[in-house]
């Protein structure tokens, strides 16, 4: 069965990185674009002669031409500016936005019936851009970042309680900000709730469980930011690569994954018109359901607090 064509646009660190975890996963034929002359065509040339060690038949290419990526089946958009210490994800907005505009409107016309995976900061409000100037259906373009905050989640757990990352579920819902909303009630090792292993590591007592995952809570929401910090040239790229192709994975082998998604919102949660991480089910038509449960009230006002968050910063995008 023919492979898919999977069109990277932006070949920077996550690009990059994407196309690499692609290949080696043999997910499809890949092609690498970018506004810098040369860099995709080397980047791919690069990758495309590691094929006979890494054992990838797959079609490998970069472009400067957005033409490039005619035909292609999934769209990822890394396009854009990333962090440097000090600055915000909303920072990014005015930069990103024109870009965002430029590339969702090549998208439309080069890959009409592509399905689109956003991951350009901040990502909730470019994956809305995204969509409108595309005017593609919102199941077919959505927002990876609850996947990388929930495995960031996940990770400080595993460390915290001394057990493997493979067996903790720790969603991570909401904007992909400070806001954000790890779900501590569904946080849990192969099914037993993180803050009972969290009251048996403190022999009971409650109100250190309870510091601690406050504290796991919020080095969560700050990981992006701690990482930008230590690296000072940008942001994290490997973490944020591996859960897109993650995603990707459940798209193009149509997995019916339920993964933490930034998807449009028409009603769920008590949101309208707005992309927000919620669960998704994840399979070939893109976004296929979004899986609606009942929030406690600190989790409401979390997320309601997130909302308003990414409503702010949609409400004034600079670009339509
Ligand atoms: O969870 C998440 N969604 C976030 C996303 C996690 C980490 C990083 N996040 C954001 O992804 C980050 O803040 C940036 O906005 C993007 C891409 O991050 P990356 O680390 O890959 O940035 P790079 O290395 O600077 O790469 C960006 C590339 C670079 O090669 C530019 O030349 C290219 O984007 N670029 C363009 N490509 C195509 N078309 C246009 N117009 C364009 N402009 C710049």
């Amino acid at each position: 069965m023919e492979k898919p064509r999977i069109a990277l646009i932006g070949g920077g660190q996550i690009g990059t990185t994407i196309a690499q975890l692609v290949a080696q996963q043999g997910l499809g034929h890949v092609v690498l674009y970018d506004v810098v002359t040369g860099l995709p065509q080397g980047k791919a040339l690069d990758l495309a002669e590691a094929a006979p060690v890494l054992g990838f038949d797959l079609q490998i290419s970069g472009t400067n031409d957005m033409a490039g990526i005619a035909g292609a089946d999934m769209v990822v958009v890394t396009a854009g500016i990333a962090r440097k210490p000090g600055m915000d994800r909303d920072d990014l907005i005015g930069v990103n936005a024109r870009i965002m505009a430029e590339v969702a409107r090549g998208i439309r016309y080069h890959a009409p019936n592509a399905i689109v995976l956003v991951i350009s900061n901040p990502l909730d409000a470019m994956v809305t851009l995204c969509q409108r100037l595309t005017g593609f259906h919102s199941r077919r373009v959505f927002g990876m970042a609850g996947v990388l905050d929930s495995a960031r989640f996940a990770s400080f757990i595993a460390w915290e309680l001394g057990v493997s990352v493979r067996d903790i579920h720790a969603p991570v819902l909401g904007g992909h900000g400070d806001t954000m909303v790890p779900i501590v009630r569904f946080a849990n090792v192969n099914g037993i709730p993180v803050m009972d292993l969290l009251l048996r590591k403190y022999a009971g007592d409650r109100q250190k469980a309870e510091d601690v995952m406050a504290a796991l809570v919020t080095r969560t929401q700050n990981a992006g930011g701690e990482v930008v910090e230590l690296l000072q040239t940008g942001s994290a790229f490997v973490s944020p690569a591996v859960s897109a192709v993650t995603m990707m994975e459940a798209v193009l082998k149509d997995q019916k994954r339920l993964l933490p998604t930034c998807a449009l919102l028409n009603g769920e949660f008590g949101v309208r018109g707005y992309y927000v991480g919620v669960p998704c089910i994840l399979g070939a038509g893109g976004v296929e359901q979004i899986v609606e449960f009942p929030l406690n009230e600190e989790e409401q006002q979390m997320f309601s607090n997130s909302v308003a968050a990414v409503r702010n910063l949609v409400d004034h995008l600079p670009v339509e």
